[in-house]
């Protein structure tokens, strides 16, 4: 079969409010290039098209031209409003293909969407790889009855919408394919600025799944990790440093040092292969050692991103983050002493976080010195319990538009009660000025440059700031309401 698999159009407006725009980046979707790596293995013929690069008109026209026997789309919320005119589009140009999503917004509500969208066939619900095998093995059998297949929502042609039972997680990570990484136009991909010491940098993951259960987080892959085996992870990091000249791999594990062995497994490897390149990778604090850390920094990872939260203890309780703030401190103390540097990231409209608490997560995100940071509004994404804890009217009020769930934007999706849309865009932008506007922080950063991709990296940063600055000023004018400082 010939099947085209598409990100719909999106662009940086989409993600970023204006003051952070000239940072973004558009990297590849991993998830998508597993699916692609399995359909392909199955024998089909794949057509790989990123939505920021064209239109959905373009890309429509490209998946026509060459003659597509079906089009699944990646969705995540905010690519809803702009996958289902493509849906639609294709449905109307080629009524005998079939139309399918997968990904985390597809995942979360599929019946939503089905019924949202009467041109849309079928949903991949989770880990793609095996399911849309099986529906493509089903289609290309001239069947529209896909009833036996777990993990999958979809159409009968009656209009009636089906939920299959689920498929259980993938247990045997080593049987996929490696992602088709060569079917994306990789050289049109550019990394955002923060978080990358250089170019080019390719994306992986070690593993699956985390054991925590944030009250942000939707579960996907469940609490169970599962592990790749770890001469298949350097294999793979070989792959991207031969092939595309990977001088940098960032590992999007939810939890990558889950299990030491495991880490120190894949130091080794790299070790024993002589493989220069740097990495960085996600982990809990509560997950790292000095020894581990040790190991690490000798194989080449940089930088370690702690997603930390809150400063405040009771915050991270609501969270259900089960870390403590001291623990985290430590950790940060850890990684740098091994010669690591951090990124952390903090959230703002935590329910029941004041104003103030803001101010002390400010406060408290200066005192660890990250040599980057991110500050994002809390956002109820479909599928976690936030979400449905604000849909039975608890913990605050959200928007309903999915549009508005792009995490980054002008203004925050959800606003606890205790706590005004303003005072978290003002903590936000404060937070950013505050932190990197010091001179001590700036030492720090102007003598750590890596790369001249770091370069830039502080130049459009700036920029940034310097909008942020205006933009507070200005709504501080028009309305001025507070007078603590962090
Ligand atoms: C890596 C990552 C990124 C990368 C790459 C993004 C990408 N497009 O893949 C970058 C940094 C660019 C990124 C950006 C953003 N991200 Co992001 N990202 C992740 C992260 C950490 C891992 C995703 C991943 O690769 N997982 C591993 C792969 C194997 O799993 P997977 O993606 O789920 O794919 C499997 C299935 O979903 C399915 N599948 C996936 N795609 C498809 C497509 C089809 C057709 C089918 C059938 C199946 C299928 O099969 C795959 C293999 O099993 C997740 C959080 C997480 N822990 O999962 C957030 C996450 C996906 N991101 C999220 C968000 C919100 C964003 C941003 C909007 C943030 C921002 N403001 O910048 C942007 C959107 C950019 C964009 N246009 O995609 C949210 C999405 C929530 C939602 N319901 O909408 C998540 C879940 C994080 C969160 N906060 O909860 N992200
Ligand atoms: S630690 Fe991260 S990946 Fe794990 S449950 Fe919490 S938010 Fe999700």
């Amino acid at each position: 079969m010939r099947i085209a698999l598409v990100v719909p159009h999106w662009g940086k407006e989409y993600i970023r409010a204006r003051d952070t725009r000239g940072i973004a980046g558009c990297w590849p979707t991993p998830g998508m290039q597993y699916v692609a790596a399995a359909l392909r293995k199955a024998g089909h013929e794949i057509l790989f098209l990123e939505g920021y690069f064209y239109s959905n008109e373009e890309m429509l026209r490209r998946v026509l031209e060459f003659r597509a026997d079906a089009a699944g789309l990646y969705v995540i919320s905010i690519l809803w409003d702009t996958a289902k005119p493509f849906i639609e589009a294709f449905r109307k140009a080629c009524p005998e293909g079939l139309s399918f999503i997968g990904g985390h917004g597809a995942s979360a509500m599929p019946e939503v969407l089905m019924k949202d969208c009467p041109a849309l066939d079928a949903v991949v619900v989770g880990e793609g790889e095996y399911t849309t095998t099986e529906l493509m093995r089903e289609f290309s059998s001239g069947s529209r009855d896909f009833g036996g297949i777990e993990g999958l929502a979809w159409r009968r042609r009656d209009g009636g919408i089906v939920i299959n039972p689920p498929r259980p997680v993938i247990e045997d990570l080593d049987a996929l394919p490696f992602p088709a990484v060569e079917l994306s136009e990789m050289e049109k991909y550019f990394p955002s600025f923060e978080q990358v010491s250089t170019v080019p940098v390719v994306q992986m993951l070690a593993s699956r799944g985390c054991t925590g259960g944030c009250l942000y987080c939707y579960k996907m892959y469940g609490r169970r990790i599962r592990l790749r085996d770890p001469k298949l992870v350097v294999d793979e990091m070989e792959k991207y440093v031969r092939q595309y000249g990977a001088r940098e791999i960032k590992f999007w594990d939810e939890h990558f040092t889950y299990s030491h062995a495991h880490t120190y497994a894949i130091c080794d490897e790299i070790a024993r292969r002589g493989l220069k390149v740097r990495w960085w990778c996600s982990c809990r604090a509560d997950a790292v050692d000095p020894r581990i850390l040790r190991a690490m920094a000798r194989a080449g990872c940089w930088c370690i991103n702690f997603g930390v939260e809150s400063g405040v203890q009771k915050n991270l309780d609501t969270l259900l983050k089960r870390e403590k703030v001291e623990r985290i401190r430590l950790a940060v103390r850890m990684a740098h002493a091994a010669g690591i540097k951090t990124h952390t990231t903090y959230i703002f409209g935590i329910p029941g976080e004041t104003y103030e608490e803001g101010l002390e997560t400010i406060r408290f995100a200066k005192s660890l010195r990250s040599f980057t940071v991110e500050f994002f509004p809390i956002t109820p994404f479909p599928g976690t319990p936030l979400y449905k804890g604000v849909e039975k009217g608890l913990f605050g009020r959200m928007s309903d538009r999915l549009a508005d769930q792009g995490m980054l934007l002008e203004s925050p999706c959800f606003v606890p009660f205790t706590m005004s849309a303003e005072q978290i865009t003002s903590l936000r932008r404060r937070a950013y000025t505050k932190y990197f506007m010091r001179p001590s922080f700036l030492l720090y950063r102007f003598t750590n440059i890596m790369s001249p991709f770091q370069l830039r990296a502080v130049f459009h940063g700036a920029q940034s700031l310097l909008q942020m600055l205006v933009d507070e000023l200005a709504s501080r004018w028009r309305k001025p309401t507070r007078q603590c400082s962090a």
